[in-house]
């Protein structure tokens, strides 16, 4: 029976000073049950609690941890860069070398500006589409999370989602009228939207794979009638990369799936486990934004030679030509055996899975927007979690979220998660 008494008193310290008892939602497992687990360490495909147990982590801090945790290029990155400061607010050389590195990967991106967070590249990318077109309107999707910018905490995935509550209290009506919510992998359905609102909509913005209400992938055809409608209409494709950016190839979602949107947001790998965002795109857009143009955004911290150095570490290793093929040996790995242990188990599981993110569903029917992931069984998956976490396995715990492989975890990683899914299968 694993120990987690130390983790369990600091959680009802944690109580006392942090709303939840954590700084971000999901971390609390509320949805799964029970209390979090407090980490000690980290390194590479596992993180250790402060009772001493260790888990093969599939969460990877929600993404950057794509070489794993603690990976030596990426510290030693971080120590050089903090002998030399940790903030200047002034122009660095380590700012102008991620800047490169992001456009020679992305092709669509011409220039790029860095942020803090995946909300802040959001909600900056969104201001910047209005600003370019003139216009306010945004479609977004049900189950797609941009972060907590106010006019996209509507219909959000991930922690909103989760809480069952998918608008936010605290949000004026106001801010949110211009937000237009679609079901995902439904073209017609966005045709309709631009018909009703001619020509007021600035963009349209995406996870062209959504990883925030568990995983699921757009269907033939879909992405390139978004970018069709929205060429057509003259608003902004904009997609949201924050999770898939050098996540599914260098290029992202993007270069697998052969799109060319107007301005993508990035975040998590890009900052090496440091904190990050970044938005870029067309520089006629580009362009818009101060000091050279109308549309004003700004940062403290934006471009923090710390989270510059760690991004840029992670970057360069990902260029090894094999880092992208050996996520996807290992992600097929995983979903085979994943499968198999579902059908041995007589399990009703969908398994999901694009690249190294992946999402098992506890429904029989096919998860491809919201509302089927929707008729998921909660219960059962947090059954499953519970069964995997004693099993020195730590999954999202939440059905609605992504799972990550990192280069971290191996043959060995994967066949102890099947068997270990076996088990718990057999076992609900
Ligand atoms: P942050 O503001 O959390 O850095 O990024 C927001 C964001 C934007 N876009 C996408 C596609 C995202 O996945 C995220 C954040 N992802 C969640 C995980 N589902 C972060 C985890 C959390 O909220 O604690």
């Amino acid at each position: 029976m694993i120990s987690r008494t130390k983790s369990a008193a600091l959680f009802a310290e944690a109580l006392r000073y942090i709303p939840g008892g954590v700084n971000s939602p999901v971390r609390a497992f509320r949805a799964v049950g029970g209390q979090p687990f407090f980490v000690n360490r980290a390194q590479g495909a596992r993180v250790f609690d402060v009772d001493g147990n260790s888990y093969i982590d599939y969460v990877g801090t929600w993404g950057p941890a794509i070489l794993g945790h603690a990976h030596p290029k990426i510290i030693q990155a971080v120590q050089q860069a903090a002998g030399h400061g940790t903030s200047f607010g002034i122009p660095n050389p380590l700012e102008v070398q991620m800047a490169k590195l992001v456009c020679s990967a992305v092709p669509s991106v011409q220039k790029v500006r860095m942020c803090n967070s995946g909300t802040e590249a959001t909600m900056s990318a969104i201001r910047l589409a209005r600003g370019f077109t003139g216009r306010n309107k945004i479609i977004k999707f049900e189950g797609c999370y941009h972060g907590h910018a106010d006019s996209l905490l509507v219909k959000a995935g991930s922690g909103a989602l989760t809480f069952g509550h998918p608008d936010s209290l605290g949000v004026p009506e106001a801010f949110t009228q211009h937000t237009i919510v679609l079901p995902f992998n439904d073209a017609v359905a966005v045709r309709k939207a631009f018909e009703a609102n001619l020509r007021d909509i600035a963009g349209v913005i995406l996870e062209p794979v959504p990883g925030n209400a568990g995983v699921y992938v757009p269907q033939p055809g879909y992405l390139e009638a978004l970018r069709k409608l929205t060429a057509d209409c003259g608003a902004l494709l904009i997609f949201d990369e924050v999770m898939t950016g050098f996540r599914l190839a260098r290029g992202g979602a993007q270069q697998v799936f052969g799109l060319t949107p107007d301005l993508t947001c990035f975040g998590k790998i890009i900052g090496g486990g440091l904190p990050v965002g970044a938005f870029g795109g067309r520089a006629d857009i580009m362009d818009c934004l101060a000091p050279l143009g109308p549309v004003y955004q700004a940062g403290t911290l934006s471009g923090n030679p710390l989270a510059m150095a760690a991004g840029i570490a992670a970057l360069e290793e990902l260029q090894f030509a094999d880092a992208y093929s050996r996520l996807e040996k290992l992600g097929a790995a995983l979903e085979a055996g994943m499968k198999d242990a579902a059908k041995s188990a007589g399990a009703q599981v969908q398994f999901n899975r694009c690249g190294s993110m992946f999402c098992g569903y506890f429904t029989s029917e096919p998860v491809r927007n919201l509302a089927d992931a929707m008729k998921s069984d909660r219960a059962r998956f947090a059954k499953f979690f519970h069964g995997m976490l004693a099993r020195g396995i730590y999954l999202a715990p939440s059905q609605f979220e992504a799972g990550f492989i990192s280069l971290a975890h191996g043959e060995s990683e994967i066949d102890q998660t099947v068997r270990a899914a076996a088990e718990v299968l057999r076992a609900l």
